[in-house]
């Protein structure tokens, strides 16, 4: 027997079971409706083309792109083209302006040395200057009496030639040597016998300035030089002053006066 309890499950189980299977009904009704319906082949064309569609007008805009970066980089190429050809032509004046600056620089360093050599030779000619300056200052201070180029001094002791010609030397000088009738006018005008720098001790008759240069033009006084009495005279001065030519030949251990010659 079954109890009212037991009935009582068995309806509810039902009612469940009807439950079910009316949400079944629902969901399959559902599924339905979802269910995309076959496509009409009209359709497809329509798909077809408006994909197609789509594609052309992807392609159109890669070509624009492409065709739009093409000419970009071509700009750019063409602006760095000129910019390369402008770098260029100041490259160019800029090797031009330092080969011109070069040349210039080397030419102002030749002038510069010709006129540091033109100025040592400047500085060189100065100290020669003063120290012919200073050579002058002293004969004149020490009393010797300019003529022609050359100093002269008259001694006011008297010497044998060879001490004469020491102490001329020892002045910085020598016996007065000769060259001209001026420079014999000019020797005239001592009274004195005076001892002047021409001898002939080194080979007999061959006269000789102390300068080692060979007598060649002369003033002997008439009937000289003449070793008078066979004295052996090598030695020359002067002794007729009132004389144009006024030279005697003398024995060099003779003590006279002499003239001292200092050539500037
Ligand atoms: C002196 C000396 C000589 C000279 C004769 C000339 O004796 O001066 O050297 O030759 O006079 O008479
Ligand atoms: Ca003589």
């Amino acid at each position: 027997m079954v109890s009212f309890e037991e009935e009582l499950e068995i309806s509810s189980i039902h009612e469940n079971l009807e439950d079910v299977s009316a949400r079944n009904a629902a969901s399959r009704r559902s599924v339905e409706d979802f269910k995309v319906p076959a496509a009409a082949p009209g359709m497809k064309m329509y798909r077809l083309v408006v994909v197609s569609f789509g594609l052309l007008c992807i392609l159109q805009a890669a070509l624009n792109i492409s065709l739009r970066l093409t000419l970009y980089l071509e700009a750019g190429c063409n602006n760095l083209t000129e910019e390369r050809d402008d770098l260029k032509r100041t490259l160019e004046n800029y090797v031009s302006q330092q080969n011109s600056l070069t040349e210039e620089r080397d030419e102002m360093k030749r002038i510069n040395l010709d006129l540091e050599a033109g100025r040592n030779l400047l500085t060189e000619e100065n100290h020669g200057l003063k120290r012919t300056l200073e050579e002058y200052a002293h004969y004149l201070q020490q009393g010797w009496v300019y003529f022609s180029g050359s100093f002269y001094r008259i001694s006011s002791t008297m010497k044998t030639w060879q001490d004469s010609r020491r102490d001329c030397q020892q002045r910085g000088a020598d016996l007065m040597i000769i060259n001209s009738q001026e420079e014999q006018d000019f020797s005239r005008q001592y009274k004195n016998i005076i001892w002047i720098g021409l001898m002939d001790r080194d080979t007999e008759g061959e006269w000789t300035w102390v300068d080692g240069t060979q007598l060649t033009t002369s003033f002997w006084y008439s009937g000289e030089p003449n070793n008078y009495l066979n004295k052996n005279e090598d030695c020359v001065n002067i002794n007729h002053h009132d004389h144009q030519n006024s030279w005697n030949d003398a024995p060099c251990e003779n003590e006279y006066f002499w003239i001292c010659e200092k050539k500037m």
